[in-house]
């Protein structure tokens, strides 16, 4: 029976800002004020790889997580290029998520550098959720000196696309009633499970707003989108039960990319380049304990068009054959393409603890 009296919940959502670059810039005092790009070498404009994250200097010349690092150095040559840290940042990483479980038990780590704390019981009010709020971000910049952005809600959906509203440094409070109006005028794609593809098919639908989504009619997305087509309807409408703590692990994903030294449409090269990214992948799953669902393969080509295609299946594994049978078959899913291939990349998702059952061996 559902519980209709449930108490009112408040949810809190802390998102550390450009926080690779944040961590590079804080032990390189000489790059404050200076536009900073963490990812590959660039090369002088001929670098291959990504950007993984900059700061907000550099985001005012339009370089962003995920663009390739070529285009970050024409559009501003003169930024400080950083090589990602991982152990260092991993490192931070856990002393902040330290800092935010001593304000509540019920907390969930979100990726790198996000969190959910559900705070209903320490706080009686808003007011008071609002200091807490105030006083993690004190915390965590006197600790570590990054700065974080907040955002608090009634549900975990809101707080989250609350927090990303004003950063960085941010803090935004969404009370009960206030939820659509919030929520009205924003981008359809500031809802979390909301990518490219679905925001490139509702834009053709008509909708472009969360507010669009709402008044929509419930039917006709779910002709178009299946059940999840209910949900974002549910979700524009700032309804949102999922728990802190529950549902996907801690961990959204893991994957491993790589660029090519020079563009290859040589399959046999293509499939052994995913053969070793499936080792790295499967390696660090069975160290963290953990069992996947989902296998997305990418593939990015010479002209930077950028495919991916996924599997979800019935049941939860760990083994690298399995792993290596989903790619093989995923990439010749996206195989022939016109142009030569530049980037690959495996990624596991749906992700949950194996604890308690028998890892399987990594040499399996
Ligand atoms: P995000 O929180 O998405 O980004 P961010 O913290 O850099 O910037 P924001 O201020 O908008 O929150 O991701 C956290 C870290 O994860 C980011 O610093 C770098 C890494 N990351 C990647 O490695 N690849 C990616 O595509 C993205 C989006 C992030
Ligand atoms: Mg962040």
């Amino acid at each position: 029976m559902k519980n209709h009296c449930r108490k009112k919940r408040v949810i809190l959502h802390a998102d550390m800002d450009h926080f690779f670059s944040a961590v590079e810039v804080r032990d390189h005092p000489i790059y404050r004020g200076r536009p900073v790009v963490v990812g590959a070498d660039p090369k002088n404009g001929n670098g291959r790889g990504v950007v993984k994250t900059c700061n907000y200097e550099a985001r005012r010349f339009g370089i962003h997580s995920g663009m390739p690092i070529s285009k970050a150095w024409k559009l501003c040559p003169e930024a400080v290029f950083v090589r990602a840290s991982y152990p260092l940042y991993k490192n931070v990483s856990a002393k902040i998520m330290i800092i935010l479980r001593k304000y509540s038990d019920k907390f969930q780590r979100w990726g790198f550098d996000e969190a959910f704390l559900d705070v209903s019981s320490k706080v009686k009010n808003i007011e008071e959720a609002t200091e807490l709020a105030w006083n993690i971000k004190h915390e965590i910049l006197w600790e570590e000196q990054i700065t974080c952005s907040i955002g608090i809600a009634p549900n975990k959906l809101v707080a989250k696309i609350a927090s990303d509203y004003k950063k960085p440094d941010g803090l935004t409070v969404v009370k009960e009633d206030d939820m659509e109006t919030f929520l009205a005028p924003l981008p359809v794609r500031k809802m979390p499970s909301i990518g490219e593809k679905t925001e490139h098919k509702m834009n053709e639908m008509g909708i472009k707003t969360i507010g669009d989504l709402a008044s929509f009619q419930v039917s006709l997305l779910t002709q178009r989108f299946g059940i999840m087509g209910a949900r974002y309807h549910r979700y524009a409408h700032g309804i949102s039960e999922s728990e802190v703590g529950a549902g996907r692990g801690s961990r959204r994903s893991l994957g491993h990319e790589s660029t090519f030294m020079t563009n290859t449409s040589d399959y046999n090269l293509v499939h052994h380049r995913m053969d070793e990214l499936c080792e790295k992948v499967c390696e660090k799953i069975i160290r963290r304990n953990l069992l996947f669902r989902t296998v997305t393969v990418k593939l990015r080509y010479g002209n930077f068009q950028t495919l991916t295609c996924s599997k979800t299946s019935r049941l939860f594994t760990n083994r690298l054959q399995d792993l290596k049978k989903t790619v093989r078959d995923l990439t010749k899913n996206l195989l022939p393409g016109k142009e030569r291939i530049r980037l690959v990349g495996v990624r596991v998702s749906n992700l949950k603890s194996s604890k308690g059952q028998r890892a399987l061996s990594f040499l399996l």
